[in-house]
Parts: C-alpha cells; structure tokens; sequence
C-alpha cells in the first residue's frame, strides 16, 4: 500500500519514542492532574471529530468502564493497517509508537480540519498501563495490544464483520495510576465538553456511557441545527427579541495557502444585558478572542448602526451606537476552521490568523445586513434595545468616571469601612469581604492588620444579572468594592492596580451566606472576570461546630468531621456542640483560629474552569425564570452550596 493517501517517513516530523512522554507528561498533556486524565479523551476524541470533519463517520462512542478504564469508538474508515512504508511496520503500531506521527497523516481529504489526525494516540499509549485496539477495515476486525506503551504482540486479524456494517475504530486504555494523581473521570465534565463538541459539529453523534453507576448512565448528543442549537441552548431561560437566531456561513478559498477556511455563525439577542459571544477555532474554545472575535465585532457594530441611521432610529450626525452597546444581550457562536490555526495569548487560546478577521467581518456584515432588511420587527427590537443600552451607557459612564477618578487619583478616598492592611506589597494582601457589620466588627479585632484587610458588607448584595452598569455602580456595596480593590470594572479592569491577591469572600455557613457569596462572584463574573481567571477569589470555610470539653476545643467544618471528633476523644464525659448558626457568633479570637489564621484556616480558590458552564449557573440562578433555577438547584443541590470548591 503506498498510494498517496498513506503518509510516508518523509512526513513524520518528529521521530522519537514514547519515552519523551513518559518523562514529562506536562509538555503533551499539560498536567498530571484531572484536568490531565480528561486530556487524554480529548485527544482520541479530536481524532474522531477529524475523521467525521473529513465526512467519513456520524457516529462516536466514548465509554467510561467500572476499572476507570475508557474506550473511544467511532465508525470512521479505521486507522489503516497495511504497512508503513518506511519503517516495515503497521501504520497502526506506527501511530501508537511514535510521536507526532500523525502530523501529516492523511494528506489530501483534510483540507479544512485542525491537521493533527491521530497526532494523540501516541501520547495516550505512553500514558496508560495499558490499550487495545480494534481497527474494522476492509471486513476484518484487526487487533493489537499494548502493555505501558509497549506491544505485546503484532497487530492481528482476530476476526471478520459481516458486509454493510460499518468501519471503524475502537481505542481502550487504562491511564496509567503511577503517572496520574487521579484515574477517576468526571462524568459531568465529560458530558459538558461533548456536547459542546456535538453542537459544533452538526449531524455528529456522541454518546457518553458511565458504566460505573448501575444501571449505566448513558447520554447522547446529535444536533442537526448546530450551532443554531447551541445559541438557542444558551438562551434557553431567556426572554429572546427574535424567535430564531440569525445562521451565517460563508467558506473562502486562501490560494496562497492552498487551502480553504469556513466560517460558522449564529447569534441571538435577548433582554438581558450581558455579553455572551463564544468562539471556536478547530473546534477550540478560544478563550481569548482573536481574530474572528475582531472581525465579528466590527461587522456587528457597522451593520447596527448602518441600519439605525438608514432607518432614522438615529440621526445621521450622531455619533452612533458603540459597540458595546450593540452587544448587549448579544449571544452568539463564532466557529471557524482553518488548515494552520495559530493560537497565541497567555493560554493560547488566542487565534491569530489575521486573514479571518475579513472572512469574519465580510461574511457577518452581509448575513447580518441581509436578516435586517429582510426581518424589519425583529430589525426594530434589536435597535430599539441597542438604542436603550446606549442611553443607559451614557448615565453609567457619568458614573462610571467618578469611581474612576476617585481610583486613579485619590488614595484617601477608599471606603469608610474599609480597615486597611500596613503592607503594601499586594501579592501579600488579603482583603476579607465579611457579611453583616457585627461579623466585620470581630473580623477587625482578630485580624492581622500588618496584612488582612476587613471591608463589611451589610444586607444582600446587588444582584447584577438583573441590572444595567448604572444601576449596578449606584450600589454601595459594589462601590466599595471598586474602590477598596483599585483596579477599576469592566474594559477599563486593571490588575497591575489591584490592592489585594486574595479577596476572600467570609460569609456565614448557611443557605443566606452561600447566596450572598453567589451574588458577590456574580459581580466579579461579569465585571471583573480578570480576578476569576487569575485565581485571586477565595471563599473562607467558618466552622460549623465547636465542641468543647473541659480547656480542650475542637472545631468542626461538616457533619462528618464533627462525628469523627467525636468518635476521637469518645462521647462519654458528654463533650458540650455548639451549632454555629453565623460568623457573627464567633469571638475575635475564634474567628482569627478557625477562618483567618493562614496556619490553620480552611479557604476554597473559587476556580473558572469553563466560562460557557459559569455563565449558565449564573443566569440560571440569577435570572428571573423559576422554573429553570428550582430545577436546577434540585439537580446541583450540592454545587449550588459548594459552587466554589
Ligand atoms: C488517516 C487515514 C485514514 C484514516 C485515518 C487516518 C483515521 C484515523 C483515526 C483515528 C481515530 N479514528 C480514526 N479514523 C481514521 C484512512 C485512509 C484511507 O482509508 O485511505
């Protein structure tokens, strides 16, 4: 077999074993930790998601077994098994052993996919204590096993499928537990990134087994309408201004390149005021933005503001809608796929192929324009919306500039209740956000004020899901905190200003306190997402029990640790249980113990893993649709409580 669509030596960039893999792990997999396990679904996952971009399968399986172990399946044309030219072995074992040797595997056929087809297999093999393969091609049912990277025997006819079922590949693997922290995959993790994948991908079918539940957990995604579907998923406890999303698509050829880009988009507005643009390249979250992020916004702004002056919404004279007027309550799908996506930014998630930016732009200013004239309610709604931000803009930039000002210039003007800390090295700085006057007043005594700053907060904090920016900066409580933090909100967020590296939210350990603590990271979601992302927020842990006997005190974080001191120090001589019911009940001295003292204290790093799933728990607790946020708290009753571990 040595036609041109076998690679051949030639195109196998770099030839090196599996060694390299197994000894640093984080340089092909990022990290050894759950994120890295996860990693390597992705990996075989991607390699199916090409074969289906290539046209050739509708159809993947991923099943986690009752050993942690995990198998990927789809019904592609199969990983060829005929011999590799060059190095006299099968194709197959060629992709399991070698490094990047799916670089280039393919050659014509995959003209817009990311390029990388099998590049993965490798580095699952080297991680796992061992894998099997199962190739159906050309009737035969081919099989090989490997034992830590290792074949333990050649590749092997083990049998035939009969004519009309479908090609295929199957991949079952063990992650290897000497390398892992962790074995055990997180089915909802799982389920999340799959649909997202079956969104971008349309007609695809995948289907998620958890067999380790009984009877197993199965889910499955296929959407035919795409990303149509996906901004409709979004919006879905929304109250929309036009019943169906826009769809753009467009495709251009790149005869430098010799390749072809497409581009996909959809976009619905609702009446909320948030943001809520989420772009793909190859399939990749690109986190960052970049190009198409650009071109889409320049052609939103133009087309808005052509129509309005067209149309008399506004006059010709004036200075027209600014973007971000005309994004709010904007949701939208960028995705495009390109042969070499460059992906730039601090997490390389930033893309950076400039020619995209006029794909994005030219495709989006016709598609946009286009639904406009042709749809002039829905055209109406979405100006008269855009025209009210605008408005609202205008009062909150007033606002705005004097929070601002007092920032930049004028140190003496942080909040009254501000009790700031001595050290000024912010690195070093904590500020405590602490629910109710009383629980601030302790804060203040037990503190370490050479670098634990207090800020009390009195009362329910401004739910900012519900509220335009003039509102949100008319509040006290969000004031102060721009003030005390120094770094300003929104576009204008500065973090070489910020005044503290860990702001903790203390609140009381009860359904209120995790509410108020909903509500103050809601704020920093969508104005200072910079202190998300950064990994600056803590949640502190107060205790829920203090038990005593005689001079000796315990505290206790959970009903569990509370029995297990209790089974410790034996409940005969009746040690006293005090139920904590608030922060407030708590001595200076007690609180310094329990939740501020950096030598004993118990604080969560509020982590933003995924800003598409954020976005989802806070509009759905914080929007005003019941039914949705009861279900959903019905469903998470444990990650609406523990939202930041
Ligand atoms: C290159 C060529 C061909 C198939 C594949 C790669 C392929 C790779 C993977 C990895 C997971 N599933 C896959 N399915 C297919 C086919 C070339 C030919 O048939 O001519």
């Amino acid at each position: 077999m040595s036609n041109h669509n076998e690679y051949d030596a030639s195109q196998i960039q770099v030839l090196e074993g599996l060694e390299a893999v197994k000894r640093r792990p984080g340089m092909y997999i990022g990290s050894t930790d759950v994120r890295g396990l996860h990693h390597l679904v992705k990996e075989l996952v991607d390699n199916a998601i090409d074969e289906a971009m290539a046209g050739y399968c509708d159809h993947i399986g991923i099943t986690i077994h009752k050993d942690n172990s995990l198998s990927v399946r789809d019904n592609g044309r199969g990983i060829p098994v005929g011999e590799h030219p060059k190095m006299k072995k099968s194709a197959l074992e060629v992709a399991l052993t070698v490094l990047h040797a799916g670089g280039k595997f393919g050659g014509s056929g995959y003209k817009v996919s990311g390029g990388l087809h099998g590049v993965g297999l490798s580095v699952v093999n080297a991680l796992s204590s061992w894998l099997k393969v199962d190739v159906r091609r050309d009737g035969k049912i081919h099989h090989q096993e490997y034992i830590n990277g290792d074949p333990t025997m050649p590749v092997t006819v083990i049998g035939t499928y009969p004519e009309g079922e479908r090609s295929g590949t199957t991949v079952t693997y063990l992650a290897n537990d000497e390398i892992f922290d962790e074995v055990n995959y997180n089915f909802d993790t799982m389920i999340t990134r799959m649909r997202e994948l079956a969104f971008l991908n349309k007609g695809v079918r995948i289907t998620v087994t958890d067999e380790r539940t009984e009877p197993f957990t199965e889910k499955s995604f296929c959407y035919e309408g795409g990303i149509v579907s996906f901004v409709q998923h979004i919006n879905r406890n929304k109250d929309v201004l036009h019943a169906e999303p826009i769809y753009i698509e467009a495709r251009r050829d790149v005869p430098e390149k010799q390749e072809s880009a497409s581009v996909e988009v959809a976009m619905q507005y609702n009446d909320d005021y948030n943001e809520n643009v989420f772009t793909f390249a190859n399939n990749i979250n690109t986190g960052e933005g970049g190009s198409h992020l650009v071109g889409f916004r320049t052609a939103v702004t133009r087309v808005v503001n052509d129509y309005a002056k067209k149309h008399k919404f506004i006059k010709e004279t004036d200075e027209g809608l600014k973007g971000e007027d005309v994004r709010e309550g904007l949701t939208a799908i960028i995705s495009v796929k390109l042969v070499e996506p460059q992906f730039e930014g601090q997490t390389k998630t930033k893309l950076g192929n400039a020619y995209i930016r006029n794909l994005v732009d030219g495709a989006v200013s016709n598609g946009f324009a286009t639904y406009m004239e042709e749809h002039p309610n829905e055209a109406k709604a979405i100006i008269e919306k855009c025209v009210t931000a605008a408005r609202a803009r205008d009062a909150a930039r007033k606002a705005r500039e004097l929070t601002r000002r007092k920032t930049a210039l004028d140190s003496t003007a942080l909040p009254g209740k501000l009790s700031d800390c001595s050290e000024k090295d912010p690195a070093k700085c904590e500020i405590f956000l602490v629910e109710g006057d009383s629980a601030g007043g302790s804060a203040k005594q037990g503190r370490n004020p050479q670098f634990q700053a207090i800020l009390p907060l009195r009362g329910k904090i401004l739910n900012v899901e519900k509220a335009r920016l003039d509102r949100v900066l008319s509040s006290d409580a969000i004031k102060m905190m721009i003030t005390a933090f120094g770094a300003g909100i929104d576009e204008d967020f500065d973090e070489s200003k910020l005044r503290y590296h860990k702001i903790v939210c203390m609140t009381d350990a009860d359904v209120d306190g995790a509410h108020i603590r909903i509500l103050m990271l809601t704020f920093f979601f969508r104005h200072m997402r910079p202190l998300l992302e950064k990994g600056y927020v803590y949640a502190a842990q107060p205790p829920l029990y203090k038990i005593s006997r005689g001079k000796n005190v315990w505290y206790a974080y959970s009903d569990e640790e509370r029995d297990k001191i209790l089974d410790e120090i034996g409940r005969e001589p009746k040690p006293a249980i005090q139920r904590y019911k608030g922060l407030g009940e708590m001595n200076a001295d007690q609180l310094w113990d329990t939740t501020m003292d950096p030598e004993k204290r118990i604080l969560w790093q509020v982590q933003l893993e995924d800003a598409m799933r954020a976005d989802e728990i806070f509009s759905t607790l914080m929007g005003d649709k019941v039914e949705p946020r009861r279900e959903f708290i019905e469903r998470n009753s444990k990650l609406v409580t523990d939202l930041d571990v």
